[in-house]
């Protein structure tokens, strides 16, 4: 199932400190679909979206941030950063009737790539709770 390879997924990538593929989106070494770009954040669509719209927002220098359990004070400039950009993303993909933002943080939110990202989700009716 979905939440089976998720969960395996989580697993086999914990957190080691090393390059995750968003760097190579960031190098633009590998293709992205974005959707908005600032000096600090990017943008871009989920590969596997869970919604209509599925965006993800991470910080162009992950700086430590390989999950949201590792922050620190020094990176509350850039969260409150990505979440701004996550509205900034809602209304430009005219999620206006309400969205939801994730993040997973760590093995047990089936965290799989291990650099800070919000997920940016809406387009349909979400359930509550999530899984
Ligand atoms: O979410 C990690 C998310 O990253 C997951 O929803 C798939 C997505 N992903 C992984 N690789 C790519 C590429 N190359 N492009 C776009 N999206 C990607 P997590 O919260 O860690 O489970």
């Amino acid at each position: 199932s979905d939440e089976e390879a998720a969960a395996k997924a989580a697993a086999v990538n914990a957190d080691t400190g090393a390059p995750t593929i968003f760097d190579k989106i960031i190098s633009k070494e590998i293709p992205a679909n974005i959707v908005y770009e600032d000096e600090a954040v990017l943008a871009f669509r989920d590969k596997s979206p869970k919604a209509p719209v599925h965006v993800l927002v991470i910080p162009k220098s992950r700086d430590g941030l390989t999950e949201l359990g590792k922050a620190e004070k020094r990176h509350e400039e850039i969260l409150g950063h990505l979440l701004y950009a996550a509205n900034i993303v809602a209304e430009k993909e005219g999620i206006t009737e309400g969205f939801r933002v994730v993040i997973n943080s760590g093995p047990s939110a089936c965290q799989s790539v291990y650099h800070l990202h919000l997920h940016v989700l809406g387009g349909r009716q979400m359930k509550w709770p999530p899984g």
